[in-house]
């Protein structure tokens, strides 16, 4: 069976859980990293130098990057809409999942280690109003792009959903004012109709 490596407080372990279960692949998840450590033994270090999580075994293949391994998944056990059609189509659901690790998640992360990992007493305002201001103007790109579509592709959901859906769930549990983006939100609600988003993803912020 595949093995993730990961504690699934982790939106990068969220992401290979939820898109795992979404293709009905059984997994075997290991509470690594964080408070549960052995993320920085000499055998996890061989398996994933960065001693990050999360990590997939599938078989003797081993990959980390959670993005990489939400493809991965798609590519080896996709079927239906997860397993993209094109090209084009791959394109444009790579475009959406880079977007969010490389221009999203650094606000969210501020937001996220402010708002959930930092004692009320020690928290930064400046820095909570600068990611909230941050996030909510890209948050509106992607309201705009959701204006015309139910999910990032299209009609269906697909692995583009999977990085932004595990981001969204966290945008809309933390406590905070939020501006109204009426596509994000029912985008959203669809997400929630989903057993495998519930069960993976809309756990306690912790
Ligand atoms: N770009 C990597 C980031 C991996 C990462 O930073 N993981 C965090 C958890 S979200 C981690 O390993 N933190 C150390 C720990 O949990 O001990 C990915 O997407 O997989």
């Amino acid at each position: 069976m595949i093995k993730v490596l990961g504690r699934n407080n982790s939106v990068n372990v969220q992401k290979v859980m939820w898109c795992a279960a979404e293709l009905g692949v059984a997994v075997e998840r290991v509470d690594i990293g964080g408070a549960f450590g052995g993320n920085h033994t000499d055998e996890f270090t061989a398996m994933n130098p960065n001693r990050s999580i999360p990590v997939l075994i599938d078989g003797d293949f081993v990959l980390w990057e959670s993005n990489a391994i939400v493809r991965y998944l798609c590519a080896e056990y996709g079927h239906d809409y997860w397993n993209l059609q094109s090209t084009q189509e791959a394109g444009l659901a790579e475009q959406w999942m880079d977007w969010y690790l490389t221009t999203l998640h650094p606000p969210m992360r501020a937001l996220f280690w402010q708002l959930i990992r930092t004692a009320p007493a020690a928290r930064e305002q400046d820095i909570i109003n600068k990611a909230i201001l941050d996030g909510a103007k890209l948050w509106e790109i992607l309201d705009h792009h959701l204006a015309t579509r139910d999910f990032i592709l299209g009609d269906q959901v697909s692995m583009a959903d999977i990085p932004l859906g595990c981001a969204a769930y966290r945008w809309h549990a933390m406590d905070f004012k939020r501006p109204d983006l009426p596509h994000l939100k029912a985008w959203w609600d669809r997400l929630v109709d989903r057993p495998a988003y519930r069960e993976h993803v809309m756990i306690p912020l912790t």
